[in-house]
C-alpha cells in the first residue's frame, strides 16, 4: 500500500466521528442560537463572530493556540524529533492536525520521505519564475509560484473527469502531498535566484523536510535546520478566521483544488497586518537603530521611537492581535530558543529590550487592544544570527509552514463536505434606512 492510501485509510478512520458529530449539529441543531452580534463587530472586521469551522486549532485568547488541543510546550515534549534535546518534526504537527493522533516515529519518517522524494519542480516551474522580474517581492513570486503547479493538480484533473463528491477529499489529499512536498523547492528557488546568483543547489534526500529546506537555500548548519524545524512547526495553523486560514477556506469552498485556494492564502499572508509582519518587524528595528545611531539604545530612546512611529499613523509590527491578549506563545517559544542557542546576540537584546517598552507605549494610546508582542515580533532575529539576513524572504518561510495547518483543514473540509461560503451583504444606505424603520 502507498504512503497516500495508508494516510487515507486512516485519515477516513480517524475523520469519521467529526463528520457523524458534524452531521449531527447539522441535523439537530440547525437552530441553535450562537449568538447576536453587531453591526459595529461587522465593520470591526467581523472580530468576536464565530462564523467558521476549523477542527485542526483552537486560539484562546489569553492561552493561545492549541493544536488539536495540545499546546506548544507541550507538543514540544510529545512530537518526535531527530535528537532528543532538539525541536519537534515538523512533519509530526501536520500530522496530528491531519489525523487528530499524535504520530509515532515511523509515521512521522514516512511522511517526511514522501515530502522529501516528490520535491523536485517539474521544468516550467522555474522556467515561468525565471520570466518574473528578480526585484519582484519574494511573496508574490511564490504565490506564483504555487499557481504554476496548478497544472498538475489531480483534484482538477478527478473533478473534470466526474468524479463523485463523496471522493473529493481522496484527490484534495493527493495534492495537498505534492504541494507540500514542493514548497520548499519552490521557496528555495526564489531565495537562491534572488539573493544567491541564480545559484541552485540540488536537494539532499536523506534530510527531513526542514533540514533539506535550509539546505537548498545554502545553509548546512546544524543551527539553521534546528530553528527551521522549530519555524515551521509554530506557524503552521492559527485556527480558523485569520487572513490566510481563512483564504484558503474561502477559496476551497468553491471546489477550488489546493493550488488555487493556497496561493489565495499566500496573498493574504502577503499583506503587512499579517505574515508580512515579520519583514516590517526587522526592518523597523533596523531603521530606528541606524536614526539612534547605536545597537544598545535606552529604554527612553527606544520609547520615544515608538511614540514617533504612532504620530506618523504607522503600527508598531509585531505587536497587537486580533484575537490574542496575551503575548503570544508563539513568540515565548522563540524566546526560549533565543536564550538557549543565542543568549548574547546583540539583535535578541534589542528585541527583548523592546519587550520591555513597547506594551507601555502602546497601552498609553488607550486604543490598542493588545499591546503584547505576538509570533513575528520575534522570528527575524533569529533567522539574522545563523545567517538569513535578507528579511524580504522571512514570510515565505512563515507561508512554507501555513501550508500544512491550512491544507490539512481543507482535507477535512473536503470531507466533511462543507458547502459554499456565502455571507450576505449590505449597503450603508439600506443599512441606515433599516435602522431608521425600526426606530418609527
Ligand atoms: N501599533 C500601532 N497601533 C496599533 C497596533 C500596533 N502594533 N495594534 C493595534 N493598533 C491600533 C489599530 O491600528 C487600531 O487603530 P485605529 O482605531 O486608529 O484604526 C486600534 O489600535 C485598535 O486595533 P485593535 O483592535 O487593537 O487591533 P485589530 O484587531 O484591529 O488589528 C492587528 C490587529 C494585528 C492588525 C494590529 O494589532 C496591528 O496592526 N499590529 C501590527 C502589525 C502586526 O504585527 N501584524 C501581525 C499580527 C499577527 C499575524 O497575523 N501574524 O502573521
Amino acid at each position: 500500500m502507498s504512503i497516500i492510501e495508508k494516510l487515507q485509510q486512516k485519515f477516513e478512520k480517524n475523520a469519521l466521528p467529526t463528520r457523524e458529530r458534524v452531521n449531527r449539529l447539522r441535523k439537530e441543531y440547525g437552530d441553535y442560537v450562537l449568538g447576536e452580534y453587531t453591526l459595529g463587530q461587522v465593520l470591526a472586521g467581523q472580530k468576536g463572530i464565530q462564523a467558521l469551522l476549523c477542527e485542526t486549532s483552537a486560539l484562546d485568547a489569553n492561552e493561545g493556540i492549541r493544536f488539536r488541543g495540545y499546546s506548544i510546550p507541550e507538543l514540544q515534549g510529545l512530537l518526535p524529533k531527530l535528537d532528543p534535546n532538539g525541536e519537534p518534526l515538523p512533519e509530526g504537527i501536520f500530522y496530528l492536525m491531519l489525523m487528530n493522533e499524535l504520530p509515532t516515529e515511523a509515521d512521522v519518517k514516512e511522511l517526511g520521505q514522501y515530502w522529501v522524494d516528490n520535491c523536485d519542480l517539474p521544468g516550467y516551474v522555474a522556467q515561468v519564475l525565471s520570466a518574473v522580474p528578480v526585484d519582484t517581492h519574494p511573496m508574490t513570486q511564490f504565490s506564483i509560484g504555487i499557481l504554476a503547479l496548478q497544472k498538475d493538480s489531480k483534484f482538477a484533473a478527478a473533478y473534470n473527469d466526474g468524479v463523485s463528491k463523496q471522493e473529493y477529499w481522496r484527490y484534495t489529499m493527493m495534492d495537498v502531498m505534492d504541494l507540500i512536498a514542493k514548497l520548499p523547492s519552490v521557496a528555495a528557488y526564489i531565495y537562491r535566484r534572488k539573493y544567491k546568483n541564480n545559484d541552485h543547489i540540488a536537494p539532499n534526500k536523506s534530510l527531513d523536510w526542514s533540514g533539506n529546506l535550509a539546505h537548498m537555500m545554502g545553509f548546512d548548519d546544524d543551527g539553521l535546520k534546528r530553528l527551521m524545524r522549530l519555524y515551521m512547526t509554530i506557524h503552521t495553523d492559527h485556527e480558523g478566521g485569520n487572513v490566510s486560514a481563512h483564504a484558503t477556506k474561502l477559496v476551497a469552498s468553491a471546489l477550488s483544488d489546493p493550488y488555487l485556494s493556497f496561493a489565495a492564502a499566500m496573498n493574504g499572508l502577503a499583506g503587512p497586518l499579517h505574515g508580512l509582519a515579520n519583514q516590517e518587524v526587522i526592518r523597523w528595528v533596523y531603521d530606528m537603530l541606524k536614526e539612534l545611531g547605536t545597537d544598545t539604545p535606552s529604554s527612553e530612546q527606544i520609547r520615544n521611537y515608538c511614540e514617533e512611529t504612532l504620530e506618523k499613523g504607522r503600527v508598531i509590527p509585531g505587536y497587537g492581535h486580533a484575537v490574542l491578549r496575551k503575548t503570544d506563545p508563539r513568540y515565548m517559544a522563540q524566546r526560549e530558543f533565543a536564550l538557549k542557542y543565542l543568549p548574547n546576540d546583540p539583535l535578541f537584546h534589542t528585541i527583548s529590550h523592546l519587550y520591555e517598552v513597547v506594551p507601555d507605549v502602546l497601552r498609553a494610546t488607550g486604543k490598542v487592544a493588545n499591546p503584547w508582542p505576538n509570533v513575528d515580533a520575534h522570528s527575524g532575529t533569529l533567522l539574522i544570527h545563523y545567517g538569513l539576513v535578507e528579511y524580504d524572504f522571512y514570510t515565505v518561510l512563515f507561508g512554507v509552514s501555513r501550508a500544512l495547518g491550512v491544507l490539512a483543514s481543507m482535507v477535512l473540509d473536503r470531507y466533511l463536505g462543507l458547502p459554499l461560503e456565502r455571507p450576505k451583504s449590505f449597503t450603508s444606505e439600506a443599512m441606515l434606512a433599516k435602522i431608521d424603520a425600526t426606530k418609527k
